[in-house]
């Protein structure tokens, strides 16, 4: 099967309106993306969750910094995890990012005796007038070796009997995605945080959760998926230069259901493609980044994702991605003209305070 048509249905219909995008292809896209990648969020995480939270610090100008920090345990459905926000020391509530912390990073910072965190500069963050709110994932479900059992986080809590998972059930990346979301209905009652621009962001597994969290909860205003690689923005046909692959990913790591092992070495066979996850976003915006050293990310077929998502902002009459011709692409240059942002950064993978620069550039620019 080629690359699926983004504005073309199950059925063969073309979709030429954003009437039909919304009430047939994207849901549709949507269900293909939960079904053979992702997995479905059992009903129990989905409704009456009444998100609440529970402050467990609180200091103005932390650290001796004008910094407004909070502590929170969050609570929704009856399950509790910790996330940490940091805001301008303004009244004013500002744009605030979700930034996804996988464990590698939560492991090498202590927010509780320093600010300085290399993959999240919270100082120049907040100095430039936004706030970000840092979710571990291990409050979600432990990433560990990798290997899932599915015994502890929310999977224990809201699907206790794991004899009832079935192949398309939620995985690792999906409990991530649904956790930023919480964080989100925490940030809408947030007196410092601007409910109408919370961004999604994350690096690397924590891009490919960004942008399952950005499709799967339209209240997010721009997500941002760095050097998300394989099952993040990556197309999975057609690539060139090699990359990581359904095989790999599917026997190293258990983030996603357990159908998407089905289409190991049989990529073509997917329904669909990560075109269709960045088209997700439309007509909202959307920010892909790749390093320069990182063709198991594929930055190619990162762009390439990008450039097929462009017909879904069109319909809006919006301009995806404006990015020169493949080879042309510059390394450390913003291409922040459309809705779909995108830099590839010269280095290895990994996502430091230059990339964060480019984010708040372009959001200062695109921002309602
Ligand atoms: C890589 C993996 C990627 C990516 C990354 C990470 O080794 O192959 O898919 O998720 O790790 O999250 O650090």
């Amino acid at each position: 099967m080629p690359i699926p048509e983004l504005l073309t249905t199950l059925g063969g219909e073309t979709i030429t309106n954003t009437g039909d995008w919304e009430a047939y292809r994207r849901p549709e896209i949507m269900h293909l993306l939960a079904e053979n990648i992702y997995g479905h969020r059992p009903a129990a995480a989905e409704k009456n969750l009444n998100t609440t939270w529970n402050v467990l610090l609180y200091h103005e100008n932390y650290k001796g910094k004008p910094v407004r920090y909070q502590k929170v345990n969050i609570t929704a459905g009856g399950y509790t995890f910790l996330c940490r926000g940091f805001f301008p020391m303004t009244e004013a509530p500002v744009p605030t990012f979700v930034y996804i912390m996988h464990e590698y990073q939560e492991n090498k910072y202590n927010f509780e005796t320093s600010l300085d965190c290399l993959n999240v500069p919270i100082l120049d963050i907040v100095s430039r007038g936004y706030g970000v709110a840092i979710m571990p994932t291990s409050g979600l479900y432990p990433d560990g070796d990798h290997k899932a059992d599915y015994k502890a986080g929310v999977f224990a809590y809201f699907q206790p009997d794991r004899s009832l998972r079935r192949d398309n059930d939620w995985a690792t990346i999906s409990a991530w995605s649904w956790g930023a979301s919480r964080v989100l209905d925490w940030l809408t009652e947030c007196p410092w945080a601007d409910e109408k621009n919370v961004a999604v962001l994350g690096h690397s597994r924590g891009g490919k959760t960004a942008l399952w969290a950005g499709a799967t909860d339209q209240r997010f205003a721009l997500t941002i998926s760095n050097a998300s690689g394989c099952s993040g923005a990556m197309l999975h046909r057609g690539r060139t230069e090699g990359g990581e692959t359904v095989e790999v990913i599917t026997k190293v790591f258990d983030w996603f259901c357990g159908n998407y092992r089905k289409f190991a070495n049989r990529e073509e066979m997917l329904p669909c493609d990560q075109h269709m996850l960045v088209a997700a976003m439309a007509p909202r915006l959307c920010y892909v980044a790749s390093c320069s050293e990182d063709a198991w990310a594929s930055p190619a077929a990162e762009r390439e994702s990008c450039r097929l998502a462009k017909d879904a902002y069109e319909l809006y009459g919006k301009t995806g991605v404006v990015l020169p011709a493949e080879g042309e692409v510059e390394a450390d240059t913003n291409y922040h003209e459309g809705n779909i942002g995108y830099h590839v950064k010269t280095g290895a993978h990994g996502i430091l305070p230059e990339d964060w620069t480019r984010y708040m550039d372009f959001w200062d620019a695109k921002r309602g």
